[in-house]
């Protein structure tokens, strides 16, 4: 068993679809053991998405991100990281598999309804920026 970070985006939360998106990570096998509902600052979702810093697409992203509350959530499962890229699809819902959270409840490529971290290294450091010591804590052992 490994875990995972994940965030319902605004998007998703705005219409109403949270709840849907949270039941279908469920129904693919994940437990939630830790969740919240955010409101991100320019700030934060800037550093949050720093790797995408010089792309084109970055201002909107960070525009979008703090454009409602978010939901950030730890996952867990077996091989957490490539399950749960695996059951969100593809970047942009128009390519992502059917069945998959963004084939089903993403709007467009910039508003997606869901992140998921992409290693192992960055699941850590994800939950580190919205859960405290004290949240993980309880997680241990
Ligand atoms: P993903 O790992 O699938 O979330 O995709 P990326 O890390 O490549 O991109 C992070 C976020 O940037 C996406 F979820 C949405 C946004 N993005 C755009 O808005 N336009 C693009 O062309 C690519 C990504």
């Amino acid at each position: 068993m490994n875990r995972t970070l994940a965030i319902i985006k605004p998007d998703a939360v705005g219409s109403g679809k949270a709840g849907k998106v949270l039941a279908h990570l469920e129904g693919a096998g994940f437990t939630v053991r830790a969740l919240k509902m955010t409101y991100l600052k320019a700030v934060e979702a800037g550093q949050f998405y720093a790797v995408h810093r010089e792309r084109p697409f970055y201002q909107d992203l960070v525009a979008f991100m703090t454009s409602g509350p978010c939901i950030p959530m730890i996952l867990e499962r077996e091989d957490a990281v490539s399950h749960l890229r695996e059951t969100i699809g593809a970047t942009d819902p128009a390519e992502a598999a059917p069945g998959t959270v963004r084939a089903l409840y993403a709007e467009n490529k910039e508003r997606n309804a869901i992140h998921a971290s992409d290693s192992d290294e960055n699941a850590e450091l994800e939950t580190g920026f919205f859960f405290s010591d004290q949240e993980v804590l309880g997680l241990q052992g």
